[in-house]
């Protein structure tokens, strides 16, 4: 029964499938007419964002607006389905008129908005200049020293040689696993993939995801451990603010809530 003779606008939104009908005869649905529909599941309370509902014409989760009168009874109907998963169903009301006494829009009720924050994940760089099959040491240590790995790799080791030898520190360190690249360049700086041609070897370490409670500031450093070997070996944890470190960022996935105020 409408509080005052005006407009009103219905929003809803569900997973998996719902609809909401009304109709002016109480207590039938003989003259009710759809006035919005879903067809697959959205985020909760997701009111707005109907691009994932695109490919059905008839989906709509903001009805038209339509004309009430006060204080008449009219047929209001909502269906929600769940497939499986999860599932939720809400209805929010819009009324046009702004002044009415002791009575707020339903649409300024406190509002849910999903977050998901891009990921800062764990980026090095070992760059062999001269790559031979000797040996190198290299040293991963993270901020907090609790975990630290000393790992002897050859010159001329492919990406996933490198990658194997170093991942158990980032399993340990971040909860995750590293994927490593290998791009060879020979004398005229060009990219070659024939590795008897290569003068330099770049490796780019690259965490997967962190998954570890806290995030830790990384250094890795290298030692060549064959004197005779031309081999040189740097490594870089770049970073925009502090060359030399990075700092991975802990996954963010959560909601806020939003409470509007009144007028
Ligand atoms: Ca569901």
């Amino acid at each position: 029964m409408p509080p005052a003779t005006t407009r009103y606008r219905f929003y809803m939104s569900c997973d998996d499938q719902c609809w909401i009908k009304l109709g002016s005869t109480p207590g039938s649905d003989s003259d009710a007419t759809e006035i919005t529909y879903q067809d697959r599941a959205s985020g909760f309370r997701s009111y707005y964002t109907d691009t994932d509902l695109a490919a059905n014409p008839r989906n709509k989760r903001i009805s038209d607006w339509v004309s009430l009168q006060a204080g008449q009874a009219y047929y209001l109907e909502t269906l929600g389905r769940d497939g499986d998963g999860g599932d939720h169903f809400s209805v929010g009301l819009e009324i046009e008129q702004t002044a009415i006494s002791g009575h707020h829009h339903a649409i300024r009720e406190v509002q849910e908005i999903g977050i998901n924050v891009t990921q800062n994940h764990e980026l090095t760089k070992i760059t062999v200049n001269n790559p031979d099959n000797t040996k190198y040491k290299i040293m991963f240590t993270s901020s907090d020293l609790k975990q630290n790995l000393t790992k002897d790799i050859v010159g001329t080791w492919t990406g996933g040689q490198v990658n194997g030898a170093i991942s158990d520190y980032y399993h340990k360190v971040h909860g995750n696993w590293p994927d490593t690249t290998r791009v060879m360049y020979d004398s005229n700086g060009n990219v070659t993939t024939n590795a008897a041609d290569s003068v330099k070897n770049v490796y780019t370490v690259q965490l997967r995801g962190l998954r570890g409670p806290t995030p830790t500031t990384v250094s890795a450093t290298a030692v060549k451990s064959t004197a005779s070997s031309p081999m040189t070996i740097t490594v870089d944890t770049p970073s925009a603010d502090t060359p030399g470190t990075q700092l991975s960022s802990n996954p963010l996935r959560g909601k806020y809530r939003v409470k509007c105020v009144n007028d």
